[in-house]
This record gives structure tokens, C-alpha cells and sequence, in this order.
């Protein structure tokens, strides 16, 4: 598992349990694991092609975290400075999303399902989905 470099990041470790059973429980708590109070909670499934391409935004207050719950994607981000790429395969390990970080998501496998919790409803004036403008927002000038 690589380190995250970008800023406003961060993994996320769920607890599980296994107890003998059949089966595997994940729990996540707002303001416990998660670090903010969950207003919203979305999931993205029937992913179907390797090639979509999903985000490739960023938000200007939104915090959010962001799972695999099947399957496998590749999470880029980039926060203006940074970039990385993350293999998320697991469903105990989610991502932090905070603000002013370019997230995209791809090379869905078949059956993936992506799980997100978000701090606040949807507003789509919190959305920055020009690229030239979140660098702007970031206050990094393009080389
Ligand atoms: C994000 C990544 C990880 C709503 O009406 N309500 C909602 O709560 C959401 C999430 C979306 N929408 C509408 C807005 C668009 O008309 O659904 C449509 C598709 O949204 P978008 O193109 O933003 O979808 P993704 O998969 O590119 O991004 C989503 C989230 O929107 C976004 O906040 O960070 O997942």
C-alpha cells in the first residue's frame, strides 16, 4: 500500500469482524472512522466498461470518502502539485476526497461497485469540472 502524497488525503481503515461465521462485517462511524458528519451516501454499480472514465473533477468544500466495496478501480488524484494513482481493492480501506483534489476514477473491473459518503447534499456549485479552473482554485500556476 502505497503512502498518500497529495494533500487533503488520506486512507481509511474500516473495522471488520469475523467471528466464525459466514461472512465479513465492515463498519464505518461518522466522526469516528469517518472524519466528518455523513450527510449523503451514494454508490456507483453496473460499471461495465475497463475504459469509462468517472469524476475528473474536484470540490470546493466537499468532503468525502470513498470505497470499493467489489471488484477493483484505479483512483487517480491530483491536487495541483501531485499527482498519484491508487489500485483500490479492498473493501476495508477507503479514501479521503477533501476539497481542491482532482479525482478521477477508472479501469473498473466487472462488478465493481464504488461506495461514497459525502459531508454535505449535493450542490453542483461546489463542483469544479474544468481543469484550468481547479488549478486556479489550487493557486498553482500551469508550467
Ligand atoms: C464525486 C465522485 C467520486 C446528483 O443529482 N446527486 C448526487 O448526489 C450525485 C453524486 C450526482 N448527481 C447527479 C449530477 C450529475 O448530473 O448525477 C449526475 C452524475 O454526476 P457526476 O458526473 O458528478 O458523477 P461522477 O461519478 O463523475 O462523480 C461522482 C460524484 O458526483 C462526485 O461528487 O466526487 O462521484
Amino acid at each position: 500500500m502505497d503512502a498518500i502524497v497529495v494533500r487533503n488525503s488520506g486512507y481509511i481503515r474500516l473495522k471488520q469482524i469475523t467471528d466464525g461465521r459466514d461472512g465479513r462485517l465492515c463498519i464505518m462511524e461518522a466522526l469516528r472512522d469517518i472524519p466528518f458528519a455523513v450527510k449523503r451516501v451514494y454508490y456507483i454499480n453496473h460499471l461495465e466498461n475497463r475504459v469509462s472514465i468517472r469524476g475528473e473533477h474536484a470540490h470546493k468544500q466537499l468532503q468525502q470518502a470513498i470505497f470499493c466495496l467489489q471488484g477493483s478501480f484505479l483512483l487517480r488524484l491530483d491536487d495541483g502539485t501531485r499527482r498519484q494513482e491508487i489500485l483500490m481493492n479492498r473493501d476495508d480501506l477507503g479514501v479521503l476526497l477533501g476539497p481542491g483534489l482532482w479525482h478521477t476514477m477508472t479501469g473498473f473491473s466487472p462488478g465493481c461497485i464504488l461506495l461514497v459518503v459525502a459531508s454535505d447534499y449535493y450542490d453542483e456549485a461546489d463542483y469544479i469540472r474544468d481543469y484550468e479552473e481547479f488549478l486556479r482554485f489550487v493557486g498553482t500556476e500551469r508550467a
